[in-house]
């Protein structure tokens, strides 16, 4: 894995309905982020926050879609700042925010490329397009925003260099909308389901997926909180109940680990405002450990 590390923050909240998410960065650094990354002997420098503006008055909204135009310049903002960290041959560490952020750290990172691949450790499919989704909510469509998919705006950010579908792999999916499931039904995405997870075991999820991946010249973590259950991981916007377990998720990030594959990623939907004791921060930095290195004995 990459010595080098950069973090970069997206105090991001507009992407879903819920306030609050935008304190995500300051939870994850409260809980110890900087420091546990560093004892595994990682240089590491934390490039601070991404400014995001706060919509004013009412945004005109030519679609469904919520907060558009402050979605498009922060994406625009943090795709510029994580090519930058690419360039400086450095490891992307993105802290989230919603999930819209998603879009930028992506369109950042797959022009450096040829096949990148992702893994989507996730309850929701996050497929939804400005046509299919339920909620006009942004966070739920980053995904295929990335495969060139929906809002012209949006989509632009990645000009010549969308996901492919047969690169991407979801993990942990129990919350789909029928529009996402016949999307999947016809794509070539992988989805390891909690019915997978739980007939297979994490393992030979794990295993399965980074053999999936094995052509790709680098792969991605989008790794949002509410993948896990929410009794492990309760300071989510949206908890689905019957998800990943703290142990799973930690069995995962070590075969990431393991792997030497994983090339940036982001920890994303912490809400501290509904979090008990900054639990779900304090999970977000531990799978962290678990990723680069950390081991019992
Ligand atoms: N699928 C729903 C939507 O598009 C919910 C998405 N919520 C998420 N995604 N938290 O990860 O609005
Ligand atoms: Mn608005
Ligand atoms: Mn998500
Ligand atoms: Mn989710």
């Amino acid at each position: 894995m990459n010595k080098a590390i950069s973090i970069v923050g997206v105090p991001m909240d507009l992407g879903q309905s819920r306030r609050g998410v935008d304190m995500g960065p300051s939870a994850i650094r409260y809980a110890g982020a900087v420091e546990r990354i560093e004892n595994l002997s990682y240089a590491i420098e934390d490039c601070g926050d991404i400014l995001i503006e706060r919509p004013t008055e009412k945004e005109a909204s030519p679609s469904n879609l919520k907060h558009l135009h402050t979605v498009v310049n922060a994406s625009l903002a943090l795709k510029r700042t994580v090519s930058e960290i690419v360039e400086n041959g450095k490891f992307p560490l993105v802290f989230g925010g919603d999930h819209s952020i998603a879009i930028g750290s992506l369109a950042g990172i797959t022009p450096h490329y040829e096949q990148l691949g992702v893994i989507w450790y996730d309850a929701h499919g996050d497929l939804n397009t400005e046509e299919t989704s339920p909620s006009g909510n942004i966070h739920g469509m980053p995904l295929s925003v990335a495969l060139g998919r929906g809002n012209k705006q949006l989509t632009e950010l990645f000009q010549d260099h969308p996901l492919k579908e047969e690169n991407i792999v979801l993990i942990g999916v129990r919350a789909l909308d029928e529009a996402e499931k016949e999307f999947i039904r016809t794509s070539n995405i992988t989805v390891f389901t909690m019915h997978e997870v739980d007939r297979l075991g994490m393992t030979e999820v794990m295993s399965r997926s980074l053999k999936h991946l094995e052509h790709c010249d680098g792969i991605h973590l989008s790794l949002d909180l509410d993948g896990l259950d929410p009794l492990d991981a309760p300071g989510v916007g949206t908890p689905v109940v019957g998800g990943l377990s703290y142990r799973e998720s930690h069995l995962a990030m070590e075969m990431l680990h393991e792997s030497k594959r994983i090339t940036s990623c982001e920890f994303v939907e912490v809400n501290p405002i509904l979090d008990e004791k900054n639990k779900t921060a304090e999970a977000a930095v531990a799978l962290m450990g678990s990723l680069f290195g950390e081991k019992l004995k």
